[in-house]
C-alpha cells in the first residue's frame, strides 16, 4: 500500500486548516480573521453554486425574470453582493463594508462591530455573467485601530495597508487565491467535500512571461507609453518572439492567468477615460497586493499602486500589473515619456 499517497487523500489541507496554521504564528491573535474569512469563504459557495445553476434557473423560468414559483428572479450581480453583505454582518467582525453594487459604504450595526473593514466587488466580469465565462469576486480586508470611532477614513487607505487580499473565481472549477501578507496560496472547491482545499501552494509569478491581456479595441485613445509597449508585445525589437494575446474580459480570469503563467494584465486610462475603468479599492488593490505577494509588480503609469491613497471608496486608476520584468517595461516607457515632459 502507498501510505504516502494514502496521506494525501486523508490529511488535506484546507482552507480554514491554513488559515489556523497561519493565527498559531502570531499568539497575540484571538482567531478574529479566521471567522472572518470562513464567513468569505460561505459567501463564495454560495454564490459559485448561484453561478453553477444560473443557466438551468433561466430555463426553469423560461427565460423570463420569474423562476417556477412565480418569484421575480434576482440578478445574480444583485444576489451575490446580498450575500455578501449578509455573511460579512453576520460574522459579527467587521465594522465598514464597501461594495461595488453600492453606492455608499454600509456601517456596521455597533452591536455587530468588528475590527475588520471589507472592501469587494462581490461579482466582478459582468459583461461575462450571462454567456457563462468565468466571473469572479474579489476582496480586500483592512484592520480599523477604533471599531468604537470609525469613519470613511478607515477605509480611504493605500494598498499596502492590507492585512489581507484575495479572489475567488467560479470558472471551470472554483477557486480561491488568498494572500494574508505572506505569499499567496490557491485552494480549489472539491464539491463533494465543501471544502476549499490547497491546491496552488506559495504561487509565484515568473519574472518575466509570453502573454499580455489588454482591451485592444480601445487603441485609438490609447497614451503613448501604452500604445508603445502593446506595439513592442506584437512587435518586439530585441529578437525575442512576439507575445500572445488573451483577454478574457473578466479581471479575475485575467489575473488569474496572468498569476500562474506569468505576462501582464493592462487596463489604462485613455483619452475618453482617463482614470481607466477598474476601481482602486476592491479591484485594483487586492489583485495589486496579489501580485506583489507573488514576486511581481503592480503600476498605476505613474507610481507603485499600493501607494495610491483612495479619495472617494469608488474611485478608478489605470493599472498595470504582473511580471516583475514586465511591468519593468512598462515602468520605464511612462519614465522615459515623464523626462521628455
Ligand atoms: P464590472 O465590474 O462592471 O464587471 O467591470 C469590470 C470588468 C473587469 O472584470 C474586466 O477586467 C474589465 O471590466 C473589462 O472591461 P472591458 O470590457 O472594457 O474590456
Ligand atoms: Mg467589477
Amino acid at each position: 500500500m502507498d501510505h504516502e499517497a494514502d496521506a494525501h487523500r486523508t490529511d488535506l489541507m484546507t482552507l480554514t486548516r491554513h488559515v489556523l496554521n497561519e493565527q498559531s504564528k502570531h499568539p497575540e491573535s484571538k482567531g478574529d480573521f479566521t471567522i472572518l474569512l470562513s464567513h468569505i469563504v460561505l459567501g463564495c459557495k454560495f454564490v459559485c453554486s448561484a453561478v453553477n445553476k444560473a443557466g438551468l434557473a433561466k430555463l426553469i423560468g423560461l427565460a423570463g425574470e420569474t423562476n417556477v414559483q412565480g418569484e421575480d428572479q434576482k440578478k445574480l450581480d444583485v444576489l451575490s453582493n446580498e450575500v455578501f453583505v449578509n455573511a460579512l454582518i453576520s460574522s459579527g467582525r467587521t465594522c465598514i463594508l464597501v461594495s461595488e453594487e453600492d453606492e455608499k459604504a454600509t456601517f456596521v450595526d455597533p452591536s455587530l462591530r468588528g475590527r475588520y473593514c471589507v472592501v469587494f466587488d462581490p461579482l466582478d466580469g459582468s459583461s461575462n455573467i450571462d454567456c457563462g465565462v468565468s466571473i469572479g469576486t474579489i476582496f480586500g480586508i483592512y484592520m480599523i485601530k477604533d471599531k468604537d470611532n470609525v469613519t470613511l477614513d478607515d477605509v480611504l487607505l493605500p494598498g499596502k495597508d492590507m492585512v489581507a487580499a484575495g479572489y475567488c473565481m467560479y470558472g471551470s472549477s472554483c477557486m480561491i487565491v488568498l494572500s494574508t501578507g505572506s505569499g499567496v496560496n490557491g485552494f480549489t472547491l472539491d464539491p463533494s467535500l465543501g471544502e476549499f482545499i490547497l491546491t496552488h501552494p506559495d504561487i509565484k509569478i515568473p519574472t518575466k512571461g509570453k502573454i499580455y491581456s489588454v482591451n485592444e479595441g480601445n487603441a485609438k485613445n490609447w497614451d503613448g507609453p501604452t500604445a508603445e509597449y502593446v506595439n513592442k508585445c506584437k512587435f518586439p525589437e530585441d529578437g525575442s518572439s512576439p507575445k500572445s494575446l488573451r483577454y478574457v474580459g473578466s479581471m479575475v480570469a485575467d489575473v488569474h492567468r496572468t498569476l500562474l503563467y506569468g505576462g501582464i494584465f493592462l487596463y489604462p486610462g485613455d483619452k475618453k477615460s482617463p482614470t481607466g475603468k477598474l476601481r482602486v479599492l476592491y479591484e485594483v488593490f487586492p489583485m495589486s497586493f496579489l501580485m506583489e505577494q507573488a514576486g511581481g509588480q503592480a503600476f498605476t503609469g505613474k507610481q507603485r499602486a499600493l501607494d495610491l491613497v483612495p479619495k472617494k471608496i469608488h474611485e478608478r486608476s489605470p493599472i498595470f500589473l504582473g511580471s516583475y520584468d514586465d511591468v519593468e517595461e512598462i515602468k520605464a516607457l511612462y519614465a522615459s515619456e515623464e523626462a521628455k515632459a
